[in-house]
């Protein structure tokens, strides 16, 4: 125990920083440093500028906003600034142990200054620091993933094997099974203290009856649409989509593999235009990120939201989630993790795309910059739900909002369907 007097608050954040940073760096256990500066694909930065980045971000707004310290290391403020350079740009990086001294030092001023932080005032920002970090730390495992799939020599990304209820279970699973969904209100959103400002506030929302797939679309299932054609039939394709095909010509998800073991893992690494051909393909269309947050999260008889589909506590058991199994998982793997109306799978494994254009609920208010969420409320950022296989437990919950551009099939992407 650090602190001396007991302070349950303190301690928390005490355990969510470390234990956080430990995870964080676990992931460049090993890493040379060709793969630690390589951009390997324009829109993600290397993972050792996320590294400099999270350590910039953490002395930015606890050292020099709340504690009032003259920055220091001003040499990597134009560097690992988000607003700083260019992503092409970000590839002349000090060496990863040059960078965790960088973190360290942070660090140790950091906790030191956490003995006399008035919490009261900043706990929401020290615990928006946790999920900051576990955001980079997620883009980091998107990173290494894609590299590892295009320069297997990378090696496997965590050195652990599959939790044992994760190895494949098929074939007894309905795949293509829905559930219905009784029309009502439910609570959209969150407002506890770890609450993103995009997140709030809570909100009533009534939605009509509806049908949503119990699992997300399995590769099985997908493979269906491509032997049907589907990458070469404008039909199944909206306007936006077959220009987005045509340009970039693909025939499969990013992380495909033919053999048919995979059959009951999720589809992973698919532009939210393929999603949306699929769904078309089906007979289904995308779920609005209302409908997936009403069936992960809310419990109809409690009349009450969840904060995990299951329930209020997280654990390795109910889903697949911070690089435990290193990959996805069969979809019904998790059975405890379901949620009240039985809605599998929701958290963790990949990220789900909605139809739902990222936008600030009535009354947002940004925190802690604008250029957090509302930047993005711009009708080019479609929503994801629901956190993938590298997701750290501070980032997943019913009520998180991630958003990319729908052509990004980088992420460790999937979805499930829905129907009127
Ligand atoms: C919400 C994951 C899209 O990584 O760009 C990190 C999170 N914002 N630092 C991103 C974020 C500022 C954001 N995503
Ligand atoms: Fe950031």
């Amino acid at each position: 125990m650090k602190f001396k007097s007991i302070n349950s608050c303190r301690e928390a954040i005490y355990q969510g920083l470390q234990r956080c940073r430990t995870g964080t760096l676990a992931l460049f256990e090993g890493i040379n440093h060709d793969t630690f500066c390589r951009q390997v694909h324009p829109d993600f930065s290397p993972i050792g500028w996320h590294l400099g980045h999270i350590g910039y971000t953490e002395s930015l707004w606890l050292l020099n906003r709340c504690a009032r310290k003259p920055p220091a290391f001003t040499e990597y403020q134009r560097l690992f600034a988000a607003d700083g350079l260019p992503k092409v740009e970000r590839v002349y990086l000090p060496t990863l142990s040059e960078i965790c001294s960088y973190l360290d030092t942070v660090r140790e001023q950091v906790l030191d200054y956490l003995e006399v932080a008035p919490l009261d005032e900043q706990e929401r920002l020290w615990r928006w620091l946790i999920q900051h970090e576990s955001q980079h730390s997620e883009t980091v495992s998107f990173v290494l993933q894609l590299q590892r799939w295009q320069m297997p020599q990378v090696g496997s990304l965590v050195a652990s094997g599959l939790p044992n209820q994760a190895r494949a279970s098929y074939p007894p699973l309905k795949q293509s099974e829905m559930i219905e969904i009784p029309a009502g209100e439910f609570a959209m959103g969150n407002e506890s203290i770890d609450a993103l400002d995009n997140e709030r506030p809570v909100h009533k929302v009534y939605l009509d009856t509806y049908w949503i797939d119990r699992y997300p679309v399995t590769c099985g299932q997908y493979r269906e649409f491509i032997e049907a054609g589907g990458y070469r039939e404008t039909w199944w394709w909206s306007n936006a989509g077959w220009k987005w095909l045509s340009e970039n010509p693909v025939n499969q998800p990013l992380y495909w593999a033919e053999d048919s073991a995979w059959d009951n893992h999720p589809v992973c690494g698919v532009s939210w235009y393929e999603a949306e051909a699929y769904a078309r393909f089906v007979g289904k269309r995308l779920p609005t990120e209302a409908e997936w947050e009403k069936a992960a999260s809310w419990d109809e008889t409690a009349l009450c939201r969840r904060t995990y589909s299951w329930g209020e506590e997280l654990d390795a058991h109910r889903c697949n989630h911070d690089n435990a199994a290193g990959q996805t998982t069969p979809v019904d793997a998790y059975p405890p993790g379901q949620s009240a109306y039985g809605l599998q799978d929701a958290l963790g494994n990949v990220w789900e795309w909605t139809s739902t254009w990222f936008d600030g609920y009535d009354g947002f208010v940004s925190y802690p910059y604008a250029g957090y969420s509302k930047a993005y409320f711009d009708g080019e950022h479609r929503v994801l739900r629901g956190g993938s296989w590298a997701t750290r437990p501070w980032a997943l919950r019913c009520s998180f909002r991630n958003w990319y551009h729908p052509d990004v099939r980088q992420i460790l992407s999937g979805f499930r369907c829905a129907k009127s």
